[in-house]
């Protein structure tokens, strides 16, 4: 008997994967560096399907039917390298290396350049949904060419989560595609939960609701716009009660965010591509800040807030909502055009309304929302802004003057609002007429010559401040 694609490195992820293959009908070899998580996994669950037990890669490349497929599963990093290292002398032109970690999509990149040399093919797929998806379906987004996907793309579609009959798995694009796909929607999910954060902090302070109240809310909030599933575990969280302590479980847990990394990727590959997505950079930050428990415990003592104590009134809680809506709907139209940048740049064709559709299901940020976007980006003309697409541009002009209202009582009562606040300065920006930056560029020209466009005229120029301030055509230096 043979396997029809071998899995190396059984942690949580890849055990879970292996058993989602093998329940799915495949045939799985199993093989870790350290064998105890290889007899671990067959000890507890050789019932799940297929499975052959190897112990070195050369047996688990010998167990696989032609073209073969490896999907790596171990620490992003170095120990993917390790890997491929060891495993490439051992295959054949055709064969199908798998990175389904989280990789940095510039790596994917490296990486596949260097096996089509050798005539392998190397597929980087992002897959979201933690070990639960993994086990039961996640999203997957591959990358890697499209002739690799023909191979692989019916398995992985099997075990992915289905909306609507549909796979949330499709081909993203060439290389580090799938990669950077899974680095955005890592990035929105940071987004996604500081503006949930965002809210439950207005509500609480602002309005003075429990969380055990604000469960409720958050369960009917669940059934509007704004339905998904971090909706739905927010008021599960909210709702759960500490049993040491008798108290709300968020007031015993430290406030200080955690990260992996993916979130700090999508940031900097956002500066790289001169891509505004200051939703997702805001939220970074704000983990960033929350983590910073010292200066936090001395700001407290040494900075004055003069916050202004006024009383929200009655429509709060649902102003509250459509200002989460709003924000929200930013933050994906910001990853969404950060990913339209980054398929000029790495020559992706990118699909968005397919992309919108995989994360539909199986993923962290899986939310009514993308069945409209999906909506949005298949119509005839794809919005060059998913803000444009007339049923989210209608929305946002009726959340609009909540969303004012919002950050206006936020910023008086002296709560941080990052994420609705400089969402609604990317919208305001992005309609404004007329911006500074034409006083940026006066400046930029006084100081360091960098030359500016006139609004009346073609060409470049620069103005002769230093001396008689006459204006003389120039070269562009922008
Ligand atoms: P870990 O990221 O914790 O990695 C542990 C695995 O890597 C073990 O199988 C370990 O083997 C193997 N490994 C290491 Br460490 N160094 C190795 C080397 N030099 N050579 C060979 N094997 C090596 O596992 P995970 O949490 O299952 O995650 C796997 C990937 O999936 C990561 O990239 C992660 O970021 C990504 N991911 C994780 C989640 C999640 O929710 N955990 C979600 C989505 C994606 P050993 O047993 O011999 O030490």
């Amino acid at each position: 008997m043979s396997a029809q694609i071998g899995v190396t490195g059984l942690a949580v992820m890849g055990a879970n994967l292996a058993r989602n293959l093998a329940r799915n009908g495949f045939t799985v070899a199993l093989h870790n560096r350290s064998v105890a998580k290889t007899d671990a996994l067959l000890e507890k669950h050789s019932g799940d399907g297929e499975f052959i037990r190897t112990e070195t890669l050369q047996e688990l490349v010998d167990s696989l039917e032609k073209p073969r497929r490896v999907l790596i599963m171990v620490k992003a990093g170095g120990p993917v390298d390790s890997v491929i290292d060891q495993l490439v002398p051992l295959l054949e032109p055709g064969d199908i290396v798998i990175d389904g970690g989280n990789s940095h999509f510039q790596d994917t990149r490296r990486r596949e350049a260097a096996l089509a040399k050798k005539d392998l093919h190397f597929v980087g797929i992002g897959v979201s949904g933690g070990e639960e998806g993994a086990l039961n379906g996640p999203s997957i987004m591959p990358g890697g060419s499209k002739e690799s996907y023909a191979a692989l793309g019916p398995l992985l579609e099997k075990i992915s989560a289905h909306v609507d009959g549909k796979p949330c798995c499709a081909w993203i694009g060439t290389d580090g595609a799938g990669h950077f796909v899974k680095m955005v929607h890592n990035g929105i999910e940071y987004a996604d939960m500081q503006v949930i954060g965002e809210a439950f902090d207005l509500l609480r302070s602002g309005a003075g609701i429990e969380p055990a109240e604000q469960a409720k809310i958050f369960t009917e909030w669940n059934q509007t716009e704004l339905a998904s599933f971090l909706i739905e575990i927010t008021a599960e969280v909210l709702g759960h009660t500490d049993a040491r302590t008798g108290k709300p479980f968020v007031d015993v847990v430290v406030d200080a965010a955690g990260q992996k990394g993916t979130g700090r990727w999508t940031v900097i590959s956002a500066l790289e591509l001169g891509s505004p997505t200051s939703g997702i950079a805001e939220s970074v930050f704000a983990r960033a800040l929350s983590s910073q428990a010292a200066q936090r415990a001395e700001a407290q003592e040494k900075l004055a807030g003069h916050e202004e104590k006024i009383a929200v009134g009655e429509g709060f809680v649902d102003d509250v909502r459509q200002a989460l809506f709003a924000s929200k709907l930013v933050s994906y139209a910001q990853g969404l055009d950060m990913l339209t940048g980054a398929a000029k740049e790495y020559s992706w064709d990118l699909r968005l309304d397919e992309i919108a559709g995989l994360w539909r299901g199986g993923c962290i940020i899986r939310a009514e929302l993308l069945k409209d976007i999906t909506k949005a980006y298949s119509a005839q003309e794809e919005p060059a802004n998913l803000l444009f697409a007339p049923a989210f541009s209608e929305a946002i002009a009726g959340a609009l003057p909540a969303w004012r209202r919002v950050v206006a009582t936020a910023v008086q009562l002296g709560i941080p609002v990052p994420v609705f606040s400089s969402s609604l300065a990317y919208y305001d920006g992005l309609r404004r007429k007329r911006l500074p930056a034409a006083l940026t560029q006066g400046l930029r020209d006084l100081f360091g010559a960098h030359t500016y466009h006139r609004v009346d005229d073609d060409g470049t120029f620069h103005t002769l401040w230093g001396e008689d301030k006459s204006e003389i055509v120039a070269e562009d230096t922008h």
